[in-house]
């Protein structure tokens, strides 16, 4: 299946500079940045530089660099904002809305992390 990607969602404006972000952390394949609506005090999106709708998108067609950068970028920001259970960190959720039924806004794959509390049962 062919992925359409629209060039001129917000996440590629923010990517191409044309509209600002509250950032995190660049690195080579990846941007991190706060949600614009925080739900929890720690609010984060992640997603990858390149062209890609979605986490299926992503983990089928992204390279193993760019993959292996973005889950790694994940880790780092949980790491650097002390939500890891294994440190003196609470926990936190991860999240990738996916299409209609996931209620994806924005198609361009993004992952939010949420913490610095203790958030709601959610499995609706
Ligand atoms: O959620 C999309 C998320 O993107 C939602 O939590 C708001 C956030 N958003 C939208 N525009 C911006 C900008 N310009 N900066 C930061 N955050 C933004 P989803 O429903 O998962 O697609």
């Amino acid at each position: 299946m062919a992925y359409a990607y629209d060039t001129n969602n917000i996440f590629a404006r923010i990517l191409r500079g044309e509209i600002p972000c509250n950032k995190v952390t660049e690195t080579t394949h990846t941007l991190a940045f706060h949600d614009i609506a925080p739900q929890a005090p720690v609010h984060v999106l992640v997603i990858p530089k390149g062209a890609y709708v979605n986490a299926d998108h992503f983990a089928l067609e992204a390279s193993e660099a760019e993959i292996v950068d973005f889950t790694r970028t994940i880790g780092q920001i949980c790491k650097e904002m002390d939500l890891c259970p294994g440190d003196s960190g609470q926990g936190y959720r991860l999240i990738a809305n996916t299409g209609e039924a996931g209620v994806q806004e924005v198609p361009h794959l993004h992952v939010h992390i949420l913490g610095g509390r203790v958030l709601g049962r959610m499995l609706q």
